[in-house]
Formats: C-alpha cells, structure tokens, sequence
C-alpha cells in the first residue's frame, strides 16, 4: 500500500524541478535528511525488497587518491568536440520517451536544481574498485519534471560515445531510478567531470557495479520496453557481450 502511494506521488509532478522546492541535500554530510513520511516509506518498502537499501557511503577522508577511467575516455563525434570545444555551455540533456512534458536541461540549470552528494565504492567488473565523491542531481527530480507516464517501466540513458560505431546506453528499472542515490553527477571529488569520467553529465546508480555508470548521458527516455532499444537487452554490454541487465552489487 505505502509503495502505490510513493510512486503515485512521484510521478506526474508538477514540474518545479528548478524552482528549488524540493530540499533533497543541502549538507556537505553524506547523510540524507528524511522527512518522517519518507522514513516510514522506505522502511515499509524495506520489508517488501531490500531493492531501495542504500549503498554504503564513506568519509572524505576515503577517498582514492587516484580514480581511474575506463571504457571509452572521448567519445569520437565532432559533435561532442564542439560541445566540449565550448566548455558544455551549448550541451543540453533531453528528458522525453513517455512523459508529458518532455525537457531539456542546460548544465547550469542541472548545477542549479537540488543536488545530492555521495561518496561511494564504484566497482568495476575487471577487478577495480574506487572511492569518489559525486555531485548531481536526483534522476527522480528530473523524471517527476517531466511528468512520467504510468506506462514507463524503464529509463535508458543515451551516451555520447561508441564502439566502433554501436552506440553506449544503458537502462535501469523505476526502483533504480527513484533510488535516493540515483544522480545524474556533474562533478567528481568537488570538480566537474573531466572528459575521461563522462563529461559533462554521468549517471550514479550506487547499487549496481560499473559499467551500469553511464558517461557522457546525453538523453533520457522513458520506455515501457527494452526491447526496441538497440540490441534490446538494455545496455552496450548486455547487448554485445552478454553482461546481466541488473548488475546488482
Ligand atoms: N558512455 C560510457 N559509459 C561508461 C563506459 C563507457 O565506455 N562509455 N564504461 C563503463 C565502465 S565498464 C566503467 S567501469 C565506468 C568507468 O567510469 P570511469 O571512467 O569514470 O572510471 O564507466 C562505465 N560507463
Ligand atoms: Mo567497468
């Protein structure tokens, strides 16, 4: 019953995203404030799946001194070159697919809505792990400003990049994508993201392992199917090398 009611109440919102009503973060801690209703929602929606528990977050303190890149570190279209070229002021994230007001966000308009920050253990499936704090904003903010249909299952994240011409996407279920640790992160250790972590937008869905970490989102859209996306199976990986949908860590 308490499930119905939170997802009823985050879906077709009133699109005041910017308006800075929503008060998700605002302290340099890593704890999240909670109002009492969310407390009692997450803690009902614990008994049902432990699908919304938090991933463990850290300390400054514990951060890596180095976080290395992996996958692709440019994406190769002249397209992304000028955006980059103009330091992602011409850069804009599409929100559309099954909503009913499709969006388009600025990176000043992303920085200036209500951001959450983590620091969280990113985990690689070759065999690396690394700490870092990432700053953005909750995808669920972006998703209820534009009004989420009751039909979309799905978000999948459309990237700048490819391989060899077969383009990097990724996808999560509703539960990711209104996990209170799902962002669209902008900045890394306090910094924007460098080109090699994705600039200028990346997803941050903690409870998964790393190549579920978009880069270089461009678009936003929600679905009621995977299947007519790409090779269908929800990501680049998924598709072209077999690796499981859900990556849950
Ligand atoms: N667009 C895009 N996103 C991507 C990848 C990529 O090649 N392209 N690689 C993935 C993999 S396998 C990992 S481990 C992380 C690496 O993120 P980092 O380069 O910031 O360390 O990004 C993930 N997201
Ligand atoms: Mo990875």
């Amino acid at each position: 019953m308490t499930i119905i009611t939170r997802r009823n109440a985050l879906v077709g919102g009133t699109g005041l995203l910017l308006a800075g009503c929503d008060k998700i973060v605002a302290s340099p801690t890593v704890k999240r404030v909670l109002t009492l209703g969310e407390k009692a929602t997450m803690s009902a929606q614990r008994l049902v799946s432990n699908r919304n528990a938090l991933a463990p977050e850290f300390t400054g303190a514990e951060r890596s001194p180095v976080f290395r890149t992996n996958g692709n570190t440019m994406p190769g279209s002249s397209e992304y070159a000028a955006l980059m070229g103009g330091n992602f002021a011409d850069w804009k994230l599409a929100v559309d697919g099954l909503v009913a007001r499709p969006q388009s966000f600025s990176l000043a308009q992303l920085k200036s809505a209500p951001q959450r920050r983590q620091t969280t253990r990113h985990d690689c499936v070759e065999g690396w792990s690394a700490i870092g704090e990432w700053t953005g904003v909750p995808l669920a903010l972006l998703l209820r400003a534009a009004g989420l249909s009751t039909n979309a299952r799905y978000v999948v994240f459309h990237c700048a990049d490819d391989f060899d011409g077969t383009p990097y996407y990724e996808s999560v279920d509703l539960v990711d994508a209104f996990h209170p640790q799902t962002i669209l992160a902008h900045s890394l250790n306090g910094q924007p993201l460098s080109v090699g972590h994705g600039a200028p937008l990346r997803l941050r869905v903690e409870r998964q392992l790393g190549y579920k970490q978009a880069k270089y989102v461009m678009r936003v859209e929600a679905v009621a199917s995977l299947a007519g996306i790409n090779g269908g199976k929800g990501g680049y990986w998924e598709d072209n090398v077999g690796y499981q949908w859900y990556a849950g860590i």
